[in-house]
């Protein structure tokens, strides 16, 4: 598997080296149109912020390589839509997690297959820190970080008229992600980590969604659902639950090169099935199946950079999205995350 996996990341690198070559080639003919190119495509600016994934296709024969780093951080625990504090989940369980720190490197590749079908891989990898503190006083950190779940997905042209187009998503994800993460705590050096803190699902995962864009003059914006159905049990006798996601956004270009944008998102997970029986649920909620359920509403704020058509930065998009929580409702206790922010690199060619 292993050797699978650095196969895949060579690949991956070659393919970015190939990248930034071709964009060099490009950059170094100035007679290039690409006004025309920006007109075929869609990656002038009518793309999603950075944050949504899968919202756009590509003409036949053209590339994307992106990578993205996503930052999020959760040091508030809530039951229901409430706070509450340390003492109180302390109260329940001999532990108390304070707050989780999760950052994510994802590297992507789409390609047009034809004008109407894009495929689209994407390789994340997790870095993930947990702050703990127990009933006598004790504070301690778990950490994890690897390789996640590989997604493998294709976007399928259903509607496109004009301004207006309406794409059906659908991925499949991998058990590339570790779920036999350990780490020390006081239990032992060597403690199976509860469900938050391992890097994948352990099962196949399946990703239907569909996104609809449009766009007027400088003015663009879009709608995607995206849900994560889980295949089966993993081997570790539990299945992660199905989440659901909405997003609706507006963007405006405000200068030719930059488009600032807002989201409003709505999640919705579900509950663990069954139980890794390696697991104490009465002595952390992260080892609960029965309390990892929730749904939330979040604002999100984005700013999009587009490379100049005649700069050596042509179809070079930087993006930024800031996003915080507007309402959280979840089974708690439970860490609600403060604070995203996802900064995005990509190139087309
Ligand atoms: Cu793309």
């Amino acid at each position: 598997m292993h050797t699978f996996f650095a196969q895949i990341r060579a690949g991956l690198f070659l393919l970015t080296v190939s990248a930034l070559t071709a964009g060099t080639v490009q950059a170094e003919e100035p007679m290039h149109p690409y006004h025309h190119h920006q007109n075929l495509h869609d990656h002038s600016g009518h793309q999603a912020p950075v944050g949504v994934m899968g919202d756009h296709r590509h003409k036949k024969g053209e590339w994307m390589v992106s990578y993205r780093y996503m930052y999020m951080d959760m040091d508030e625990t809530d039951i229901g839509s409430a706070e509450v504090s340390t003492a109180r989940v302390l109260s329940e369980f001999p532990v108390a997690p304070l707050s989780m720190d999760m950052d994510m490197h994802m590297v992507g590749a789409m390609y047009g297959v034809t004008d109407e079908i894009t495929v689209m891989l994407m390789i994340p990898y997790l870095d993930k820190s947990m702050d703990h503190r127990t009933r006598m006083g004790a504070e301690f950190t778990t950490g994890s970080s690897g390789l996640g779940d590989i997604k493998l997905s294709g976007l399928f042209s259903v509607y496109e008229q004009g301004a207006h187009r309406l794409d059906l998503n659908f991925g499949l994800s991998f058990p590339s992600g570790s779920i036999d993460e350990r780490d020390r705590t006081p239990m032992g050096p060597d403690q199976l980590l509860p469900y938050p803190m391992q890097l994948g699902s352990g099962t196949y995962d399946l990703h239907p969604g569909f996104t609809y864009a449009g766009h007027h003059d400088r003015l663009s914006w879009g709608l995607q659902f995206m849900t994560v159905q889980r295949l089966g049990e993993n081997d570790r006798d539990y299945t992660l639950g199905n989440r659901y996601e909405g997003s609706s956004w507006i963007s405006y270009q405000l200068a030719d090169w930059v488009r600032g944008s807002v989201r409003i998102r709505k999640t919705v997970w579900q509950d663990i099935d069954g139980a890794d029986p390696e697991l104490n649920p009465n002595m952390v909620q992260t080892a609960d199946p029965t309390r990892q359920a929730g749904k939330r509403w979040d604002a999100l704020f984005g700013v999009d950079f587009n490379g100049p058509a005649d700069s050596i930065f042509a179809g070079q998009r930087l993006g930024l999205e800031w996003g915080i929580p507007i309402d959280v409702d979840v089974n708690g206790p439970q860490l609600v995350s403060d604070t995203e922010l996802t900064v995005g690199w990509q190139i087309t060619w």
